[in-house]
């Protein structure tokens, strides 16, 4: 299996903390695609992912499948080792609805103020204002997952799972734009530095 990817951005990096959880970094082949240049926007690349954006997993019979959560879902039910998404109908929904959450919430509300208004990717359109409000709802977020992590170990509850995984990809999102996670953010902060601290995180 083939994962065309950028090293050290927020999505590839969601699914490289996945692989590695399942100790299964080196079951996959790692193809760089150069974003900053627009290898991205080429036809080649967008022939297996239309909407032109890293990563995308290539399967051995050529199925290609982009988008983080259904990449990450993939690589839970095939390897062997924790539970990502969870194992009981309640489980696995709470942990949808976080990982959602944490995804359209904070990382891609992130993204939209990387994109809108900061310097971005070679843009062809930006919204400052549509930016703006967005860096305000990831920061409105980070209160909302602070709340919750006073009464839990991990988004979804005792477990750790994929919607930690997003929400810290998110958050190193924030760092490279400069998005201070407010200090008051005590329980966010210190989730932070737990997730950190995971060997299969700390490997990426
Ligand atoms: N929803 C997608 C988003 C993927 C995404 O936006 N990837 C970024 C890198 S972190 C990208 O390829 N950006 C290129 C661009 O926006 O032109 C996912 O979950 O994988």
């Amino acid at each position: 299996m083939k994962i065309y990817d950028y090293k050290g951005f927020p999505n590839p990096t969601r699914v490289r903390i996945a692989l590695a959880e399942k100790n299964a970094l080196q079951a996959v082949e790692f193809i760089h695609i150069d974003v900053l240049a627009g290898e991205h926007r080429e036809p080649a690349f967008i022939a297996k992912n239309p909407s032109a954006t890293v990563p995308v997993l290539e399967l051995a019979d050529g199925t290609f499948i982009s988008e983080s959560s259904a990449i990450t879902e993939f690589i839970d039910q095939h390897f062997d080792g924790i539970s990502l998404f969870g194992t009981s109908a309640q489980e696995r929904a709470v942990i949808h609805m976080l990982q959602k959450q944490a995804e359209s919430g904070v990382l891609d509300a992130i993204g939209a103020y990387f994109h809108h208004a900061t310097e971005g990717l070679m843009e062809s359109y930006q919204n400052k204002d549509w930016g703006l409000k967005q860096k305000q709802n990831a920061i409105n977020k980070m209160h909302y997952f602070n709340q919750l992590l006073s009464t839990r170990k991990y988004l979804a509850g005792n477990n750790y799972s994929v919607a930690d995984i997003t929400l810290f990809a998110g958050l190193a999102f924030a760092d490279f734009v400069k998005i201070e996670i407010p200090p008051e953010c005590k329980h966010l902060l210190d989730w932070r530095a737990s997730i950190e601290s995971r060997p299969a995180v700390a490997s990426i």
